[in-house]
């Protein structure tokens, strides 16, 4: 006979079965299943504010391969969406769970609650109330099963009851469990259609000079060795989006780099000089693109997805192949065979790659203060392990990830925001909780650094040895350009609006417990990231630079 169980047991259970080892959660919320997910030995991390907690189960999620569970009350479910926003953007299965007043607090001006499901519909791509203990498990699978689906993105259940109170009150008899088989993500493989691959392979072919886009859907299907294969067989450069920089090897021949608005000038010149684009698990938006002008938009383009919709969403001119990227291209690669190619727009390619990275070597080596960011990139270049995670928090310190610090294209991770910042401190103690041996390095400016700053104290609380490197430049450092173009460029006229600190954030973390070291000349650089990353606990480098120096820019066409 089935074994008949409490609600809260049942949520716990069904969780811990499917292999997950963390959840990150703000009291007061759940806590019987709480409570029995840490006798299954699934670690519940308290976090000190929600959107905090959400970012933990993004950068668990995204480094897992598998959902990541984040968890508010009723007053707390606003900050949690709004931290599912980057999840939702960087199509990450994050799946969140509020409390929500029961029926007779409704429509009568109750204390601390809004509505749920507004705030919710933005940001997840399933969103339901669970009314009921007997109804929870066939919701949980169906946001289980959403979230994995592709395109991957965040689901939410809103549980009767403040606390999510309901799923106590009642007991199912269904078994405690969500999959039949766990799978990392991709959960689905569908090869494209043969027809379709033949087409493709016959545009691809016929075109001279292919460029190759590869995007975030490309790192998800783990199509880095097929994209490459696929790129020396059409002889076409691989350009990536900001998502997917540690997809090939950067340092590569074949590697543009980062295409789009967060670029340095190589990739968007090298793209815009393409006859047919291919894009693969790229969403065509408008930062990979630049607004849709690299390449332009008249261009010719063959695009491989796993989700029909994305096909032809942005360029007219269109031909689509629907599949998961890796099996399909897979594919491509044998009907594509060794056609005779003219190497000229490789060259081409590759001497733009070498004369761009040529003039920042003199930055890149600088060695006296104050410190180039270029510099304290290529010291990350060096320090991070084979098998490292760099978690980038967005504007400048996505740019100067995503294009100064090369990546070996196996092994190696790369997570950025997808646009909020102060995500990537947060993601990257979520990151680390599933990351087992593997050393995660967050890079933020201060300016991202102070939006989570407290959760130095739940990185020491439960010693998640993440390696938090600050790029302390006092100020909102990507918005000087903006303020200066304001304010007709008067020196000084405008900097009140992005300028703080000088903080030592070494001190700052020495405070809350945590390691903290403070580096101002560039030699030092390299020390002290050996330092942390042989830490048993998290450590905070707090590097020192100026607010002046400007990140590489995007090219564009006259
Ligand atoms: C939630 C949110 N608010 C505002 C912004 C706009 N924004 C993008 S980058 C940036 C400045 C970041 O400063 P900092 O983290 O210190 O890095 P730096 O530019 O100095 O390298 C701002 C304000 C944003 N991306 N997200």
């Amino acid at each position: 006979m089935a074994e008949t169980m409490n609600g809260a047991e049942w949520l716990a259970r069904a969780l811990a079965s499917t292999g997950m080892s963390h959840v990150f959660f703000v009291e007061s919320t759940l806590r019987r299943t709480l409570l029995q997910l840490s006798d299954l030995g699934v670690r519940p991390i308290l976090a000190h504010a929600e959107k905090a907690a959400a970012y933990m189960a993004d950068g668990y999620a995204r480094v897992a391969g598998r959902p990541g569970v984040c968890m508010a009350q009723s007053v707390g479910a606003a900050n949690l969406a709004a931290g599912l926003q980057d999840a939702y953007l960087g199509r990450s299965p994050v799946i969140a769970f509020t409390g929500r007043k029961e029926p007779s607090f409704q429509h009568r001006n109750a204390y601390q609650e809004i509505a749920h499901a507004p705030l919710f519909a933005a940001v997840t791509k399933f969103s339901t109330p669970v009314e009921s203990a007997a109804e929870l498990p066939r919701l949980l699978r169906q946001a289980w099963r959403a979230a994995l689906a592709d395109t991957v993105r965040p689901t939410h259940l809103d549980f009767n009851g403040l606390q999510g109170d309901v799923i106590e009150l009642g007991q199912t008899s269904e078994p405690p469990a969500l999959e039949t088989e766990p799978r990392p993500l991709p959960v689905h493989r569908p090869v494209a259609d043969e027809r379709d691959l033949e087409h493709a392979a016959a545009l691809l072919i016929g075109a001279r000079r292919v460029a190759i886009v590869a995007g975030d859907g490309a790192v998800e299907s783990g199509a880095g060795p097929e994209v490459l294969a696929l790129a020396e067989a059409l002889t076409a450069p691989v350009a990536t989006t900001l998502g997917a920089r540690a997809l090939i090897p950067t340092r590569h021949r074949l590697c543009a780099g980062v295409v789009g608005s967060y670029s340095a000038p190589p990739p968007n010149r090298i793209v815009h000089g393409a006859e047919l684009v291919l894009f693969i698990g790229c969403d065509t938006g408008d930062q990979v693109t630049h607004s849709w002008r690299i390449p332009s938009i008249a261009t010719k383009v063959v695009q491989l997805d796993i989700d029909p919709v994305e096909i032809g969403r942005s360029y007219p001119d269109t031909f689509g192949i629907v599949g998961d990227p890796k099996a399909s291209l897979a594919r491509l690669v044998e009907i594509v065979g060794r056609p005779v190619r003219d190497s000229g727009y490789v060259d081409e390619a590759a001497r733009i790659v070498i004369d761009w990275r040529d003039s920042m070597t003199v930055l890149a080596e600088k060695n006296n203060a104050p410190i180039s960011v270029e510099r304290l990139c290529a010291e990350l270049t060096r320090a991070l392990p084979a098998d490292g995670i760099i978690v980038a928090d967005t504007g400048y310190s996505g740019i100067w990830t995503g294009t100064m610090v090369d990546f070996n294209g196996g092994g190696q991770t790369y997570l950025r925001a997808a646009g909020s910042l102060g995500w990537a401190f947060p993601a990257s103690l979520g990151a680390k909780c599933a990351a087992g041996d593997r050393k995660v390095i967050c890079f933020t400016g201060d300016g991202g650094f102070y939006y989570h700053l407290p959760e130095l104290e739940t990185a020491r609380r439960y010693n998640i040895p993440a390696v938090i490197v600050i790029n302390n430049n006092s100020g909102f450092g990507q918005n000087l350009t903006g303020v200066h173009r304001i304010s007709g460029n008067r020196p000084g006229r405008g900097e009140e609006l992005i300028h703080f600190g000088p903080t030592d954030f070494a001190l700052v973390a020495k405070s809350f417990g945590v390691r903290g070291i403070r580096v101002e000349q560039p030699g030092e650089i390299g020390p002290a990231l050996q330092q942390a990353l042989a830490a048993d606990g998290p450590v905070v480098v707090d590097v020192v630079t100026e607010l002046e120096p400007r990140a590489p820019e995007a090219w564009l066409p006259a």
